[in-house]
């Protein structure tokens, strides 16, 4: 038929994809921005051809159920896909696709950021100046750590890791990394990276962890109580991932108890709940899930859901699937 396919997007996103998505198919668009309710969600997988989901949907096996006969494509508007569930999506023959590499580079910014605002008191300055009661220099005052020469271990090594890695290595720090397979040895020759085929081993032994794995049943709480003790006093750790990597209420009490020098956080386990104790911490720096917030990424991962949902609509498979195996 000549209808154009009904593609209905949870979230505002920005006005020229939103343009593109009303001319290419007959989009529903969401004017006001805030999360479709469950009631709204279900809803709109009913009479959907196609669904474009951020972060904060919940795609469960509850909602799926309830979609039309109709709803063949899942084109998530993002990289991670673990609000998605995977296997009923398979199991209900409909395709999901991400957004993977248009984000790379502006997480590993934000990544960096947070790598250098943490040992360097970067937060703590700026919040001492704005308290107004600033009362000069001094040799002595808020005295940070050094990164250059410090060992940063990546945990995941994909595309995020190793930008991350590159831009460290500019910094002049070491390169150590646990994935689930080592990367082709000449990225680890051009970063210099040391493989660890033990997480708790290099955990052991690193000035700064920085988690770069996508979330899966394998990945909740990888950074468990007891993995958080192998944890040098002195190391730093930071998150530009998904906050259930990291159990929050372990790295909490360490905070506070003074068992881990510091913490750089952009995502959280209950988001937007962030655990009220780490609030008052003056060695942590919170930011709320801005680690591909650029104007250019969120468009670049708007034309990447758009170039899929057409892929796809037009009879052909979509580029960026996502395959449940891969989780
Ligand atoms: C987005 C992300 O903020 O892509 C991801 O996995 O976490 C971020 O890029 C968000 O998830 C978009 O849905």
């Amino acid at each position: 038929s000549n209808r154009k396919p009904i593609v209905v997007v949870t979230r505002k996103l920005p006005d020229p994809i939103e343009t593109r998505m009303m001319e290419l198919f007959d989009a529903r668009l969401n004017h006001d921005d805030r999360p479709m309710s469950r009631a709204e969600l279900i809803e709109a997988v009913r009479d959907a051809d196609v669904l474009v989901p951020t972060v904060t949907d919940r795609i469960d096996a509850a909602v799926l159920s309830q979609a039309g006969p109709s709803l063949r494509l899942i084109a998530n508007f993002g990289t991670g896909v673990d609000h998605i569930d995977l296997s009923t999506a398979r199991a209900r023959a409909i395709t999901v696709t991400n957004t993977p590499g248009v984000l790379t580079e502006d997480t590993a910014d934000m990544t960096m950021a947070l790598i250098l605002s943490v040992p360097r008191r970067l937060a703590e300055g700026e919040r001492l100046i704005r308290s107004g009661t600033w009362t000069g220099w001094s040799p002595t005052q808020m005295l940070g750590n050094r990164i250059w020469g410090r060992r940063l271990g990546i945990v995941g090594m994909g595309r995020i890791g190793q930008a991350v890695a590159r831009r460290a290595k500019a910094f002049g720090m070491a390169i150590h990394y646990h994935n689930r397979k080592r990367v082709h040895p000449d990225i680890e020759a051009e970063l210099e990276a040391t493989y660890w085929e033990s997480l708790d081993q290099m955990l052991a032994r690193m000035d700064v962890i920085t988690i770069h794995c996508p979330h899966t049943p394998a990945t909740f709480h990888l950074l468990s109580a007891r993995r958080l003790e192998l944890l040098p006093k002195h190391a730093y750790l930071v998150n530009c991932s998904r906050g259930e990597i990291i159990d929050e209420n372990a790295l909490t009490r360490m905070l506070v108890r003074g068992d881990l020098a510091g913490a750089g956080l952009d995502v959280f386990e209950h988001e937007p709940a962030v655990n009220p104790k780490l609030l008052a911490l003056d060695n942590v720096v919170l930011l709320p899930h801005l680690g591909s917030a650029t104007m250019e990424g969120r468009i670049d991962m708007g034309e990447t859901v758009l170039i899929n949902i057409k892929t796809f609509t037009d009879g052909h498979p979509p580029p960026d699937r996502v395959l449940a195996s891969m989780f």
